[in-house]
């Protein structure tokens, strides 16, 4: 049938299966978003909505910015498409190069995705391929961590430690382990920035050395902040121990920044806020300010090196996607890495945390409060689980502050918070009253 004999259907919201939403609740009490600007959605029935999550976590220098648009218009009329495989297009190459001197020592080389589950399956598959080219190709196994989320591929769900992934989804990869995951309350509650206790934690990885023997394995992949699955801050000195315990065994370290990469934490990556180098970083999210899907995986010059030491006329890594580097991906990465620059957005980021970290733990003392953690421009406010009845308490709270204008983000019975950049004080203080108000409202 010709597509324009069927009239849209506007208002049936059936045939669309929304992505980790409770479709049958959403579609009898629809929340739709019609336009943005700055730091506010307009509802469709005209509200502004001040947007405490940047989207989900990528809209860090706000929505709607102009040169993004504009350098997405002017690309899409331009080039529309190139093939990524044996043909390039110059700003895949001029943004690998910029994205290069925005990390620190030799995390030099970018490979480009469409998302942060396809960084995670490209850094998992790199750090295989890597030891094989070595000659080291009984290195296999992978070590995740407890409550971690790297996407939902199957790489990233093996990897990851979500009991629901493994409930749904089956045996997932063989040959991972699991870190335990760094949060515990008793000795951590209400810290500010990171905790104090946890970081020999770290020291779990030899134990799993130990069982293994480093020959057979070949990397670990942690975020350096954990943040869909609650907000779960690093210990003091957690991560540089993993680094060392890496060191010792010839393991690659990954770091998954997709959420803490591009200013979340008040630097342009997480590596350089804590000052631990990993092997590889996984990207996506902030990378174009959420306007365009994109990924990228930087990886450690010796690590490129060593695939290119084989034959001249084989390609180096059996890999990648039709979309790899997206010349409009590409335009709107650009432009929104200038943005990023020429609003001196990170240290902004910087300079807000220390009020941001105050109007946090304000709510120390607040109804069904139990914990309260920060670092960067995020926050984790958890929720005493209403008996029988886990997520609810936080679900309704999420439903009440979009009432209200403000739109929050729940995971399980826990608040996660992180606003665009550019928010201001006063917006700050909005949103810890709004949140506030509303947990006097509910159940
Ligand atoms: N790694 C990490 C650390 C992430 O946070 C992904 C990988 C996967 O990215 P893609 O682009 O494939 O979705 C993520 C995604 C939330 C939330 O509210 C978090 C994510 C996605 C959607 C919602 O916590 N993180």
């Amino acid at each position: 049938m010709d597509g324009s004999a069927t009239p849209s259907q506007p208002n049936n919201l059936e045939a669309f299966w929304m992505p980790f939403t409770m479709n049958r609740q959403f579609k009898k009490a629809p929340r739709m978003l019609v336009s943005a600007e700055g730091m506010y959605y307009t509802t469709q029935d005209g509200r502004q909505v001040l947007d405490a999550a940047a989207g989900l976590w990528c809209v860090n220098a706000g929505h709607r910015r102009p040169r993004i648009v504009e350098a997405v218009q002017r690309q899409i009329a331009e080039l529309d498409y190139a093939p990524a495989f044996q043909m390039g297009h110059p700003a895949a190459f001029e943004l690998a190069s910029r994205l290069s001197t925005m990390l620190p020592g030799d995390l030099d080389h970018v490979f480009f995705t469409n998302s942060g589950s396809e960084s995670v399956d490209t850094a998992l598959k790199i750090a295989l391929a890597y030891h094989r080219a070595r000659g080291e190709g009984t290195r296999q196994r992978l070590i995740g961590r407890e409550r971690g989320y790297h996407g939902v591929g199957f790489g990233g769900i093996s990897v990851g430690g979500i009991v629901n992934n493994r409930k749904f989804f089956g045996s997932l990869l063989t040959g991972v382990d699991h870190m335990p995951h760094t949060h515990d309350k008793a000795h951590q509650a209400f810290s500010r920035g990171e905790p104090e206790w946890g970081g020999h934690l770290a020291d779990e990885l030899e134990r799993i050395v130990t069982l293994h023997d480093a020959s057979n394995i070949a990397a670990v992949i942690v975020e350096p902040v954990a943040g869909s699955t609650g907000v779960l801050i690093p210990p003091q000195g957690y991560l540089k121990r993993l680094r060392e315990i890496c060191d010792k065994h010839g393991i690659l370290l990954i770091f998954d920044e997709v959420i803490t990469g591009f200013g979340r934490l008040g630097a342009s990556f997480a590596t350089e806020y804590f000052g631990v180098m990993p092997d590889i970083i996984c990207t996506a999210k902030g990378i174009t300010n959420g306007t365009i899907p994109m990924g990228a995986v930087f990886v450690r010059k010796h690590i490129y090196d060593s695939f290119m030491d084989g034959p001249e006329g084989a390609i180096e890594l059996f890999h990648g996607y039709t979309y790899s580097g997206h010349p409009v991906a590409c335009a709107a990465s650009l432009a929104t890495l200038d943005t990023y620059q020429e609003e001196q957005l990170f240290q902004r980021a910087a300079d807000l945390a220390p009020y941001w970290e105050d109007a946090v733990h304000s709510l120390k003392g607040a109804r069904h409060v139990i914990d309260l953690r920060n670092l960067g421009l995020i926050a984790g406010i958890e929720l005493e689980p209403l008996p029988g009845q886990p997520t609810k308490r936080a679900f309704d709270a999420f439903l009440k502050c979009y009432e209200r204008g403000v739109m929050i983000r729940t995971t399980g019975d826990i608040i996660a918070l992180s606003p665009p950049l550019i928010i201001e004080k006063a917006e700050i203080d909005r949103l810890f009253t709004t949140i506030r108000e509303v947990l006097e409202t509910i159940d």
